[in-house]
């Protein structure tokens, strides 16, 4: 229900005897001043619907938009759109036209400096399309005590979607880069939070090396269909295994740079850990600190949802997916017993360089009781997810730690 309305109702309610329900409020003259009776809370829109997203999404917040998906609702092998969590910064822009939409590649490394439409991106360039994992770089940060600042993502800040564009570097060769480039950055059309039109909201970039790889895209379609609003409409860059925040959304300008990129968020605590470990609480002066690049290795079981109840004797199904940034995941391990033995389950290769893989597995428990599944991947340099939250650091970044379910056996 729109505010209008409700207001509308409010009003009715306030001044006439009751029948805007259809019945009678039976003490209506009861009710203080201003009062909304419950009801008409019920009737209100649910804003996921509204976002076009699954009723079991988590709104942490509203003002920006920040919104994850429970673990178990990451079950399907590419994630649908329904079910893909959102990290705005700022506003997304309003009253996008896609036909005047255009993006410029420019900066002290770029030969020339030259502007695309879609329709010459589309035209010009050959079309790709890759099944890439995007995850927060805070994905996980609600484990970190003492609590660190930011969304308190649990899960669910991770999907891997079927993203379609024109690869990055044939886009930047056709520009010409120059011999100096090391870096290239971003910028998107939303706004900042604060209304004033000269502060940028996010402005982040990666080595000129992540950007010239081939799953490197320059995005209009996501799963088939144009990218939802919320996903960077109409246009957005896709660097996966990295932070997903260097994959910039409502995408109007690329820069090649000569140095690291200066854009907002690439410094302070902002997406950079401490180069070594600090204490939980603790600071690290501000050059000791590195950007975050490839994401670590890292896991989610998505069959069954936390909290399971099976029957004793019965045999079920596991199963989820695992990722490790830039490299591919070369084992998976479960547990029943608090980590105390692990069993090797069947990993499946990723569909492409830089998307999740699918584990799966079949299991008895032993007898009755209360069990706790953990699920440990291992990348290809044979490092492991650790059991425990790792290392603390101010923002909560990486926290890649075992993701564990509840399961009842009755
Ligand atoms: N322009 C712009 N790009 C952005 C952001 C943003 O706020 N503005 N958020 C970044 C962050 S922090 C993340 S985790 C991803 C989230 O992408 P999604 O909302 O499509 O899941 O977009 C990144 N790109
Ligand atoms: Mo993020």
């Amino acid at each position: 229900m729109t505010h209008k309305r409700r207001n509308f109702l409010k009003k009715l309610i306030g001044t006439s005897t009751m029948t805007v329900l259809g019945t009678e409020i039976v003490f209506a003259n009861n009710m203080p001043k201003g009062y909304t009776p419950v009801i008409l809370n019920s009737l209100e829109e649910n804003p996921l619907d509204t976002l076009k997203k699954n009723k079991e999404m988590t709104i942490l917040s509203d003002r920006p938009w920040n919104i994850e998906a429970p673990a178990h609702l990451l079950d399907d092998e590419v994630t649908p759109l329904n079910k893909m969590f959102v990290r705005n910064n700022g506003n997304p822009p309003e009253n996008i036209d896609v036909k005047t939409w255009t993006l410029t590649i420019e900066g002290e490394s770029a030969k020339t400096k030259k502007t695309f439409t879609l329709e010459q991106l589309k035209k010009q360039f050959k079309q790709y399309t890759y099944q890439i994992q995007l995850e927060c770089g805070g994905n996980g940060r609600s484990g970190f005590v003492p609590q660190a600042s930011g969304n308190q993502w649990s899960e669910g800040a991770i999907n891997c979607a079927e993203w379609t564009g024109v690869r990055l570097k044939d886009v930047l060769n056709s520009v010409g880069i120059k011999d100096d480039a090391v870096y290239i950055g971003y910028f998107g059309k939303d706004t900042h939070l604060s209304g004033d039109p000269k502060k940028v909201t996010i402005s982040r970039g990666v080595p000129i090396k992540k950007a010239l790889e081939d799953e490197s895209l320059l995005a209009w379609a996501v799963n088939g269909q144009e990218i939802p609003l919320m996903h960077g409409y109409p246009l957005r860059l896709i660097l996966g295994g990295w932070p997903a925040s260097v994959s910039g959304k409502w995408l109007e300008k690329i820069v090649v740079r000569n140095k690291v990129h200066d854009g907002e968020k690439m410094d302070g605590t902002h997406y950079r850990v401490p180069l070594y470990p600090i204490e939980p609480g603790g600071k690290a002066p501000d050059s000791d600190y590195r950007i975050i690049e490839s994401m670590p290795v890292k896991s989610v079981i998505t069959y069954p949802k936390t909290g399971a109840m099976v029957d004793d004797g019965k045999t079920i199904s596991l199963r989820g997916h695992a990722w490790a940034g830039d490299l591919e995941v070369s084992q998976m391990e479960i547990s029943i017993d608090f980590g105390a033995t692990w069993q090797k389950v069947s990993l499946q290769k990723p569909k492409n360089r830089l998307a999740w893989q699918h584990w799966s597995t079949d299991i008895k428990f032993p007898r009755k009781g209360y069990y706790e599944v953990w699920a440990k991947a291992t990348d290809a340099k044979g490092i492991s997810q650790p059991m425990v939250i790792p290392a603390w650091n101010p923002a909560g970044y990486l926290n890649n730690s075992c993701h564990r379910i509840a399961v009842k056996v009755v």
